[in-house]
């Protein structure tokens, strides 16, 4: 298969032994571009992750992997007397003149990682005890960087969880009406407008700053093919200061429902509340002992937020003429919208529930 990109090329330029044998795309991203590719080291066919960062999102390359090794060396420095350790945190390998990036002819930025065997991620949730185990991997995530030494993070993308800016753009993409694409989507419009007042609830919260992972994606965690523990966090190119409850949130958003996120049945789009109960479980058995009351009581109401926000971007970008998130057919993001905001009706029927639920665990 003909490739986007060089691989072969960019992985000459990274510290690998052996020969390269082939490439392949990998995964299902909406922005970087991803490849696993595999490399012949003494006669044993070994894995390694290749991504071009996008950098059209990423204005600055740099400053993110400046975060990603900072981050990886932190979480690698606590999992260090764990025989399996280099499984359970993300390890970038260097390039032959000691960078953690490669720069090609073309200005992209590549990075390359250890590939995690014997674990995958999932694009849907197949069962509460999946939903466990991811909670329970970013709440352990959160709570290993608490202690992450200063400066402060780079901001990689500013404001990126601020929904009434969010909120703001899209009242633009609506102005603009950029790709005439209004009136198609006329019922997701008016679903967004009725809905302005819940988009600044937890910046007036008064929440504490946390490092946060920011785009907890159910598969931006990879669970152990063997045991289903939530054995890698991935995708860290937005770990940032943040509020914990934007981490939860996505994770609400991703998986309690069991249709993938661009269904275009949306019968199948609901909120299920055992998956609800077991990432609040999962999540309070890890971040439950550093999180505060106020931030608590928002959990069922993160769940709704983020996922409004999403479908607010899916929206957006629908507007605009689909430039920021990839997309792989006509409608593709309004489709992805359209379950956002199935999602949203969905938690708000049962949000009563799910507070009272939070209040007894
Ligand atoms: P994107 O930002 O485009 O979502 P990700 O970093 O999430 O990119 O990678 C895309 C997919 O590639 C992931 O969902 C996962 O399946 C796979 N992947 C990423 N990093 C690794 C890794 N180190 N080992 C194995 N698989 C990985
Ligand atoms: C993007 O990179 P990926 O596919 O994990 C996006 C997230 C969205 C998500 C929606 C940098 O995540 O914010 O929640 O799509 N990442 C960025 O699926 O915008
Ligand atoms: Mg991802």
């Amino acid at each position: 298969m003909k490739l986007k990109h060089n691989v072969r090329l960019v992985a000459s330029h990274f510290q690998i032994h052996g020969a390269f044998q082939e490439a392949e795309p990998y995964g299902s991203g909406h922005i970087n571009d991803t490849y696993c590719a595999i490399v012949d080291q003494a006669g044993t066919p070994v894995r390694y992750i290749f991504q071009r960062i996008n950098h059209n999102i990423f204005k600055n390359p740099v400053a993110l992997l400046e975060n990603i090794q900072r981050v990886t060396a932190h979480l690698a420095g606590k999992a260090n007397e764990d025989v399996d350790f280099s499984r359970r945190a993300l390890t970038l390998v260097a390039t032959r003149t000691g960078e953690a990036y490669y720069r090609d002819g073309e200005g992209n930025y590549w990075r390359c990682y250890l590939f995690i065997e014997r674990a995958r991620t999932y694009d849907a949730v197949e069962s509460p005890e999946q939903a466990f185990q991811a909670a329970k991997a970013f709440g352990q995530f959160q709570k290993m960087l608490a202690d992450l030494p200063v400066p402060r993070m780079h901001d990689t993308i500013p404001d990126f969880h601020h929904t009434p800016k969010r909120f703001a753009d899209l009242e633009k993409a609506i102005e603009a009406n950029q790709a005439n694409r209004m009136s198609l989507a006329a019922a997701e419009i008016d679903f967004a407008l009725k809905r302005k007042s819940i988009c600044s609830v937890l910046l007036e919260a008064n929440l504490p700053e946390r490092v946060t992972h920011n785009d907890t994606k159910f598969n931006n965690v990879m669970l152990d093919d063997a045991t289903g523990e939530g054995i890698c966090v991935i995708d860290l190119d937005t770990v940032m200061p943040g509020l914990a409850l934007y981490d939860f949130g996505d994770m609400v958003r991703t998986t309690t429902s069991p249709a993938k996120e661009d269904e275009r049945d949306l019968s199948e789009v609901t909120m299920q509340f055992p998956m609800f109960e077991a990432l609040v479980r999962g999540y309070l058995s890890s971040a439950g002992e550093f999180l505060t009351p106020a931030e608590k009581k928002f959990l069922a109401f993160s769940g709704k937020l983020i996922t409004f926000e999403i479908g607010l971007r899916f929206l957006t970008d629908y507007l605009a003429g689909d430039t920021y998130f990839k997309v792989h057919r006509d409608g593709h993001n309004l489709d992805r919208c359209r379950t956002q905001f199935k999602l949203v009706e969905s938690i708000e029927q049962q949000e009563k529930a799910m507070n009272k639920l939070v209040e007894s665990v």
